[in-house]
């Protein structure tokens, strides 16, 4: 149970002390000991620590560093591992938006990389993305945006303000209902046996209809969290899936017409205007049009599949 809670007011994180390790975390600060914490000179200054402070102490630095410094001041950045056009594509577009550094490492789905037992230290289920944090590897799309939200904000509501709810239903709504659904309509043998795949992703197209169709209704509202002039992680999230539901799987992508959806086709519209997108059309191959008339991928580097 944490003993007290204190602001930390630089990078807009709450922290939270545990006893007496507390004092040696504080220590370090006030003793300019973790200014520049993430060098090889800092790093044996800190032996001297009990590991636990030390991680702790690491957290509040790192919180307490403005943001533009989080990354300059120290030589720690976030990095992404990413394949092209996988899910990893709406953790680079929020990042990318925001302008937050980080490093892309590359996934070779090739030589299923993912799988890999080095990988997998990272991600114990095998997916893409990973964001590596000073917190610690970072999975789930949705976990990921949302610790990218609240570290970093401007990317939706903050926790106190009132639309949060709206916007955090919809945002788990997309992660929990319409990202899993899609995931099934892609990789149908994960799921079942090859002679009911056909079966299932009938089933899971009139389902996605409807999701779509929800979420066209809530982008109709046209609140200030979705389909608005500053794009939030949910639109992040959406313009994404809209993205893979026209293009995969070859062949099975009739059930999707983005025509039917005008508010979110608009929303897709908005997304292509941004630096963020012209900037993952070059690194990922996305082509024109990313998300209201995508082609597949033909990254630099390499592959979605
Ligand atoms: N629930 C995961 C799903 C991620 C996911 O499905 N990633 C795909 C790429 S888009 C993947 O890693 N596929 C490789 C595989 O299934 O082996 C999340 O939200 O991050």
């Amino acid at each position: 149970m944490p003993s007290r809670i204190a602001e930390g007011p630089a990078c807009g994180r709450r922290l939270f002390f545990l006893g007496s390790r507390q004092r040696s975390a504080r220590q370090a600060i006030n003793q300019g000991r973790l200014q520049t914490l993430w060098d090889g000179e800092t790093r044996s200054a800190l032996h001297q620590h009990h590991t636990a402070a030390r991680n702790e102490a690491k957290q509040v630095a790192f919180a307490r560093t403005p943001v533009h410094q989080c990354y300059t001041k120290q030589t720690m950045t976030y990095v992404l591992h990413y394949a092209p056009d996988n899910a990893s594509l709406i953790i680079r577009l929020a990042l990318e938006h925001r302008g937050v550094p980080y490093r892309a490492q590359l996934v070779d789905r090739a030589r299923a990389e993912q799988s890999s037992p080095g990988y997998r230290r990272l991600n114990p289920n095998g997916l893409i993305p990973v964001l590596e944090t000073p917190q610690g590897p970072i999975f789930e799309t949705g976990a990921i945006l949302l610790w990218l939200a609240d570290t970093h904000g401007g990317l939706g509501p903050a926790p106190k303000d009132l639309t949060r709810g709206a916007f955090l239903k919809w945002l788990f709504f997309a992660s929990n209902t319409l990202h899993p659904t899609l995931r099934m309509l892609f990789y149908p043998e994960k799921y079942i046996s090859p002679e009911h795949a056909g079966a299932l992703r009938t089933g899971l197209k009139a389902q996605l209809q409807t999701a779509y169709t929800h979420l066209e209704a809530a982008a109709a509202e046209t609140p200030d969290w979705f389909g608005a002039t500053n794009p939030t992680i949910l639109d992040f999230y959406t313009c994404a899936m809209i993205r893979w539901s026209a293009l995969y799987p070859n062949g099975e992508t009739d059930w999707f017409d983005l025509a039917r959806y005008p508010n979110l086709k608009r929303l897709c519209a908005h997304i292509e205007t941004l630096p963020a997108t012209a900037a993952l059309q070059t690194a990922e191959g996305l082509g024109s049009d990313p998300f209201t008339n995508p082609q597949p991928a033909n990254p630099p580097q390499g592959s979605a599949t």
